[in-house]
């Protein structure tokens, strides 16, 4: 089927809409074409069997259980220091190109012994990437900012170089100890001045105990680091662990994180308890559907969070698996919810309030809001 006039003027609309991206997985944003090259490489040394990678990375069907063993074969072809930086500096280069002016990042920091990989080394390559792109100026540190700064994101569509803001938040993985999931508390406070802001709590969320990450996001508080944590994503029939998903979807709420992923699957009482703790949400909508956490995207419980005016953000999540993006998933909202073009810049703009990084970039960020209105608003 063609694509209409109106929808094709809208897509492009929100591209050139300025986003901000608050939950994106490095390596679930890796670009297929890298993961192949990376597949590639590794058949020819005879590491993998290409052709059957091959296969399984440009499947479109992925279910919660397949997407944690991909990430498991991804993590084979990415975790070597030159990679992480290559798939990095990418990543950010692809962000950038859709007008995401703020993005914060997050990521496993790996120890790897047979590739001489600490945490700590492998954090080192990522800021290497962060770096290293040469496309768009990234702002990682908190540099002096103005207000009067040129625009970051140019809606008129002429050649300016396009400015973002990147932040690190380091995940903490569900299958983690508490003494490794403390390591990396740790590490995000030692590269504090490196652009690391946060922490996350993710993973296959059938395995592991709150038990276990509570001493490190505890800890987090205690030093000031801001939280976000995957909450409730998974179907409760889908797992065998029903009951104790039960209770800790009320224990991520009673901690009170700075913001919420997810939160697919929450009862009656843990909605009402979500809506009046007024948690920021980050939405993956495309995420949601393919793996499950929500039944399609017309009942996806955004509608449920925005028409109760819930403070929420748009975000891709894994836009390399899940083959999408920040701007369509914008354009996801549109045409499933009937959004207007100034509600969703709304949308959009609201997502500054909920960043990790200081007021001055938030002060910047909403600057850069209020000089897109006029023109994005009048298109
Ligand atoms: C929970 C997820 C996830 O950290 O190696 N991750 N955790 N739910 C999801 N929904 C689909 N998507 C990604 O990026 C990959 C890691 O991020 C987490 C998983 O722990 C995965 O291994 P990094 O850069």
């Amino acid at each position: 089927m063609e694509t209409s006039e109106a929808e094709k003027e809208m897509r492009e609309w929100c591209v050139a809409l300025p986003k901000v991206e608050l939950h994106a997985h490095l390596n679930g944003s890796v670009r297929n074409s890298t993961l192949l090259e990376l597949a590639k490489e590794l058949g020819d040394k005879g590491v993998i069997v290409f052709e059957d990678v091959k296969d399984v990375i440009m499947k479109n069907d992925r279910s919660l259980p397949e997407c944690f063993r991909l990430f498991d074969l991804f993590h084979i072809l990415t975790t070597d220091h030159d990679t992480v930086t290559r798939i990095a500096k990418e990543v950010v280069g692809d962000f950038a190109a859709e007008n995401v002016v703020y993005l914060e990042i997050r990521t496993t920091p790996k120890n790897n012994e047979a590739k001489g990989m600490t945490k700590r080394s492998y954090m080192n390559a990522v800021v290497k990437g962060l770096k290293s792109v040469e496309d768009v100026d990234v702002v990682l540190f908190d540099s002096n900012l103005r207000n009067d700064e040129t625009p970051m994101s140019d809606l008129s569509g002429d050649t300016k170089r396009k400015k973002i803001y990147v932040r690190l938040l380091l995940s903490i993985d569900r299958r983690e100890t508490t003494s490794a999931a403390l390591d990396t508390v740790n590490l995000a406070m030692e590269m504090k001045d490196q652009g690391v802001i946060g922490i996350d709590l993710s993973g296959n969320p059938v395995v592991g105990e709150w038990e276990t990450y509570l001493p490190a996001l505890e800890h987090a508080k205690d030093l000031g680091i801001p939280t976000t944590i995957h909450c409730g994503e998974m179907k409760l029939e889908l797992s065998e662990q029903q009951v104790p998903n039960r209770k800790e979807i009320q224990a991520m709420l009673d901690f009170c994180p700075q913001r919420l992923g997810h939160v697919c699957c929450l009862d009656d009482e843990e909605w009402k308890k979500l809506k009046s703790s007024m948690i920021p949400v980050e939405i993956c909508l495309t995420s949601n559907v393919m793996t499950g956490g929500a039944p399609s995207l017309e009942l996806h419980h955004f509608a449920d969070l925005y028409n109760a005016k819930h403070p929420l953000s748009i975000c891709t999540d894994d836009s390399g698996l899940f083959s999408t993006s920040l701007s369509n998933e914008y354009y996801l909202v549109a045409s499933t919810f009937g959004l207007s073009k100034t509600e969703l810049f709304r949308l959009a703009q609201g997502a500054v309030e909920f960043v990790f990084a200081d007021d001055e970039v938030k002060k910047s960020l909403r600057a850069v809001f209020e000089r897109a209105a006029a023109e994005t608003l009048a298109s």
